[in-house]
């Protein structure tokens, strides 16, 4: 009881004296973003100053329900890494952060800057704190203040520059947090902002991008000007200088080497991206691989060819690698001939038992394109998916891990 109340004061402490500071830090450098003039800029100041004050308070009450939370479970603070080690017949209980990602400027559509809410309202973020995970909930990120509409090379440049440079300084905010990042999106160029600030902090990560496109464009193969075709040309190290034409995008630094990152589910891929993806050697596996090998199969290749047994492992999960009678119009480019949601599942529920997950993050997903009904779906789809990543999944409550021996699978299928 005493250690409770020590604790307990010891929080409030930290809440006074760390939370503001690493605020500030976060948004002063996020002041020298982007063109914005100092005039509108001090104009902002003053609503900016008001949200931050909320944004702190809401920091503190996150971090006391949190500390309740531990304190009803059992789990203390401080472990390193995002992970609690796995006990018998228990999930993996991991310190997660949530954030939402409602960038939109990487595609034409309008809605998908709605995803994180249609996701959130699965009761995907409570559900996770119900199964003892110890969840901080980190809001919508701030995304600047460029317009739509500019074109140079690709359609908005500036925009998603800056709303991902954003993104950017969250991820990499809840990682030194020591928390594993859970980004809700937005459309898929988050993943510039993601996937530099995951490989940043793990320096050998491997990445499984589970996606009906590949991604990979360059602003010299770009058919559309989209940057959601483009997020792997900016983070790949053998792209390096791709997309130098961008010049609002010299802060991205690509750390990750190609034969880190697998893609599976492909089956919309154009003609720059397949000759970029031959030319890297890359594990790209489509539904043709799905269909002969089995999902877990697949699983089984990408791991060995990634390194994923022995290296951290990012998962960026696109929606629209789903088949189209899943998800119906609840995304920007649905493709038919898809993943099902059970492929899904039992893909997600095979890594959570293989590999060190640090990071998952789902995207694309539009809610004011489909109907209310698909929207429902998806949002059931939606949490049943992000609920398998961590361990409790298809009506079996919380599964046991461990219990797989990843040695036991057959060689590689190729
Ligand atoms: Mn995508």
């Amino acid at each position: 009881m005493i250690l409770q109340i020590t604790g307990f004061i010891g929080l409030i402490h930290i809440c006074v004296s760390t939370s503001v500071p690493r605020e500030e830090e976060f948004n002063t450098e996020g002041l020298h973003l982007g063109q914005v003039s100092h005039e509108n800029f001090r104009q902002n100041l003053t609503l900016k100053k008001l949200q931050r004050q909320s944004r702190q308070i809401e920091y503190c009450v996150n971090l006391l329900q949190t500390y309740y939370q531990q304190s009803q479970t059992g789990y203390a603070q401080g472990f390193p890494r995002s992970m609690v080690p796995s006990q018998d017949g228990q999930p993996k209980l991991r310190r997660i952060g949530v954030q939402g990602a409602p960038i939109r400027t990487g595609q034409r559509k309008p809605g998908v800057e709605h995803g994180p809410g249609l996701i959130r309202s699965s009761g995907i973020v409570e559900f996770l704190v119900n199964e003892g995970h110890n969840v901080l909930d980190y809001g919508d990120v701030y995304l600047g203040q460029h317009f739509n509409g500019e074109r140079a090379y690709v359609r908005n440049p500036a925009a998603v520059a800056e709303a991902t440079r954003y993104i950017y300084y969250s991820t990499k905010r809840i990682l030194q947090d020591n928390r594993f990042p859970l980004t809700f999106g937005g459309d898929h160029s988050m993943a510039i902002a993601t996937l530099s600030a995951v490989s940043e902090f793990y320096p050998d990560l491997a990445v499984i991008y589970i996606d009906a496109h590949a991604d990979i464009n360059t602003v010299q193969t770009t058919p559309t000007g989209n940057l959601h075709g483009m997020p792997l040309s900016f983070v790949i190290r053998e792209l390096s200088g791709a997309n130098a034409a961008l010049t609002d995008f010299s802060w991205v630094i690509p750390r990750i080497p190609a034969a880190n990152l697998a893609h599976i589910g492909l089956r919309d891929v154009n003609v720059g991206e397949i000759e970029t993806l031959n030319r890297l050697g890359m594990a790209s596996f489509n539904m043709r691989d799905v269909d002969r090998l089995g999902i877990r199969g697949v699983v089984d290749v990408v791991l060995n060819r990634i390194g994923g047994r022995t290296r951290p492992v990012y998962i960026s999960f696109d929606i629209d690698s789903l088949d189209d009678l899943e998800v119906g119009h609840t995304t920007g480019t649905p493709v038919p001939g898809g993943l099902t949601v059970r492929d899904a599942l039992s893909m997600l529920d095979e890594l959570y038992r293989t590999v060190n997950l640090v990071g998952f993050e789902l995207a694309e997903v539009n809610p004011s394109l489909g109907s209310q009904a698909e929207g429902e779906r998806t949002a059931t789809i939606s949490g049943k998916i992000l609920a398998c990543a961590f361990g409790s999944c298809r009506g079996h409550g919380p599964i046991k891990p461990g219990k797989f021996d990843p040695r036991k699978l057959g060689k590689d299928h190729t």
